[in-house]
């Protein structure tokens, strides 16, 4: 076994780095059966949709970009239950999930992929560009949205409203980026009430983040340490572990009018985007996200 392949065993199957503590009980007793089962359904609704839109890119009818979120469908999903939808989100290229999660009508979302003209974003975006009310957009460039999201929390805080925060979620491949930095250090130095969510899936494209990130097992943790940030590491793979999370970190937000910077480590178990055939970059038939649980079953 390669080098590579073993820093991918030691992130996923042997993490030794402990996830924020959370009951799945008291969620489960917090939250009702009702409620679970509403947050399954739409964590299989975001499966399923991209999974019938790879199926009409793969048919020709779709052109450009598209990045799946399966996998990853735990997180966002979570949050949203967790904080609701009052805030303002942005995220990265890999958006179709949030703008679902946030109400945009999913036939609005496959026309935009189709390039119609009724499509979310006019059919000029494509299915890295979605948006919505309380949505800044889908970003294609690595990093780009982390500047706006500080700048939407500053906003909130200027405007006095104390129940509403900004939320950017972006990759860990972003995290070696200027923009992200800049973001924490002026959100820690103004008190910004700025969530800022690393989906940590291990992989920039066919970048292992043990190649692309310095210190990458200990790197948020770090930079939420230098920039004087609160940090909480959520297992990105366990609903109940994520909403737990979040729910903490948003009232911390609400309380001491501060960012937080949250780390959920998990898995996407498609390649980087559907051009990429999912195989790990060393020629070896391994695909992505094949040592990770599977979210949806366990909820
Ligand atoms: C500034 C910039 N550099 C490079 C790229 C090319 N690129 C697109 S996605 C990507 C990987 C990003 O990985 P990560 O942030 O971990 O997000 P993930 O795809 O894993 O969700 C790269 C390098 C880009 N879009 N923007
Ligand atoms: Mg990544």
């Amino acid at each position: 076994m390669s080098e590579q392949l073993n820093f991918l065993r030691d992130m996923t199957e042997n993490n030794p780095l402990p996830f924020f503590s959370v009951q799945p009980q008291t969620v489960i007793d917090s939250l009702g059966k009702e409620t679970l089962l509403q947050n399954l359904e739409q964590m299989l609704f975001i499966r399923n949709f991209e999974v019938r839109a790879e199926s009409a890119y793969q048919h020709g009818h779709i052109g450009g970009f598209f990045h799946s979120y399966i996998g990853q469908e735990a997180i966002q999903t979570a949050c949203l239950q967790a904080i609701g939808h009052t805030h303002w989100f942005i995220t990265t290229y890999r958006c179709h999930a949030l703008a679902l999660l946030l109400g945009v009508p999913p036939k609005d979302i496959m026309a935009e992929f189709f390039g119609r003209a009724a499509g979310n974003a006019k059919g000029r975006g494509g299915s890295m560009h979605l948006y919505h009310d309380r949505l800044l957009g889908g970003f294609g460039i690595v990093g780009g949205q982390i500047p706006i999201a500080t700048g939407a929390a500053f906003s909130v805080k200027y405007q006095g409203k104390k129940d509403e925060i900004a939320l950017c979620f972006l990759g860990d491949g972003a995290m070696p980026q200027g923009t992200f930095h800049e973001s924490l250090n002026l959100a820690s130095l103004w008190n910004l009430p700025c969530m800022y969510v690393v989906e940590n899936n291990h992989w920039s494209m066919g970048t292992h983040i043990s190649r692309g990130v310095a210190n990458y097992k200990h790197f948020t943790e770090c930079a939420a340490k230098a920039y004087d940030i609160s940090f909480y590491r959520l297992d990105g793979m366990d609903f109940f572990n994520c909403y737990g999370g979040f729910l903490v970190a948003f009232q911390e937000i609400l309380q001491k009018g501060r960012p937080v910077l949250i780390e959920c480590v998990g898995e996407r178990f498609k390649g980087h985007s559907i051009s990429d055939p999912g195989l790990v970059m060393n020629g070896k038939s391994r695909r992505y996200g094949t040592a990770g649980r599977q979210t949806l079953l366990e909820l």
